[in-house]
């Protein structure tokens, strides 16, 4: 089956989507459904795999899929005032190379894994220290937002980078709706836990799941500062944190936390996933420095996904002029 669309400004022409990224799209796949060979696929179904229903069935781009919460928005405009610089990321590289580890530590075996994630119903509960705490349909939700599109880059804290056009909103129009308490000094935020859909949540059980995050209001209301609920113009794949994610793009992208089912605002700083497991590896703040090493690799380079090459790492991720001033005491 084909169908024609209308290309956005975003995506790669047609003819550089080599038959070469499909062979390997075909290779991760079986890889991660745990399957020998090629060859063994092909004995399993009794026939060759062509090149279509390869593309069709094995890709890891997946653009707006009936369960997607506000399908029918997308996609929505971009908002230029937002440039990175850098060219965009191949939509099937970024959405084939994932971190999410309640599913596996294997990148490339996310997106297969994650596709078991139920988003339908999904809702997300707002509260803790604020006047008017809301526990709502996350469709409801997406459609009381302005939502606009904005290309960020995105730094790995193991060294490696992407550049992506989200569709979001502000955190802080979601913030101005909720009315914090003045006692409100931080924001928590934490993922699904359901062990049944997430094999890591049971199989790495030495994780202290489920996934939580935090960020000080100053953070949290900076314009940078989104929730993502698409990418490349489509509502985000489960691989990249369907239905609602966080994304700071000038912190290591362990703090932007995926499938947010709980936003509460607390007085003291929250206790954090990575920080927890590993304080003298991950900061709570962890704000992007080249200056500033990880323990066990220097920050002073970053790797392309898509292209393999080194470029220096920018402090603050190129995003000094939003953010400086938050660190400045
Ligand atoms: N719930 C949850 N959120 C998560 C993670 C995770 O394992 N679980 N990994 C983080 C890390 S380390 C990174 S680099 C980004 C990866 O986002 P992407 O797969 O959409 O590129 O998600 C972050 N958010
Ligand atoms: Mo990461």
């Amino acid at each position: 089956m084909s169908y024609i669309r209308k290309r956005k400004g975003w995506e790669i022409p047609e003819r550089s989507v080599t038959s070469e990224d499909i062979y390997w799209n075909r290779r991760r796949f079986i890889k991660a459904m745990g399957l020998g060979s090629i060859g063994a696929l092909s004995l399993a179904t009794g026939c060759e795999a062509g090149e279509t229903s390869t593309k069709e069935v094995m890709s890891p781009t997946i653009r707006n899929p009936l369960d997607a919460p506000a399908r029918d928005l997308y996609p929505v405009k971009r908002n230029l005032s937002f440039t990175a610089n850098r060219s965009l990321t191949p939509e099937d590289i970024a959405a084939g190379y994932n971190n999410f580890y309640e599913f596996t530590t294997d990148k490339e075996g996310v997106w297969p894994l994650a596709q078991k994630l139920n988003i339908k119903p999904w809702e997300i509960e707002i509260t803790g220290l604020v006047d008017r705490p809301q526990k709502c349909d996350i469709d409801k939700l997406i459609r009381m937002m302005p939502l606009e599109e904005r290309i960020y880059r995105f730094r790995c804290v193991e060294a490696w980078a992407m550049t992506v056009p989200w569709t979001g909103f502000p955190l802080k129009a979601l913030i101005d709706k909720v009315k914090p308490k003045s006692s409100a000094k931080y924001l928590r935020f934490i993922t699904f836990m359901r062990p049944t859909e997430a094999p890591g949540q049971y199989s790495a059980s030495w994780y202290p799941w489920p996934y939580f995050e935090g960020l000080t209001m100053a953070e949290a209301t900076n314009e940078l500062t989104l929730l993502a609920t698409g990418i490349y113009g489509h509502p985000l794949p489960k691989q990249h944190g369907a239905p609602i994610r966080l994304i700071t793009p000038w912190k290591y992208g362990f703090k932007s936390i995926k499938s947010i089912v709980r936003i509460e605002f607390v007085e003291k700083q929250p206790p954090t996933f990575w920080n927890k497991l590993a304080p003298a590896e991950y900061s709570f703040t962890a704000n992007i420095n080249p200056k500033v090493p990880h323990p066990r690799w220097s920050q002073a380079s970053e790797r392309i996904i898509d292209t393999g090459k080194r470029v220096p790492t920018l402090p603050y991720n190129g995003y000094g002029e939003y953010v400086a001033q938050l660190y400045k005491s």
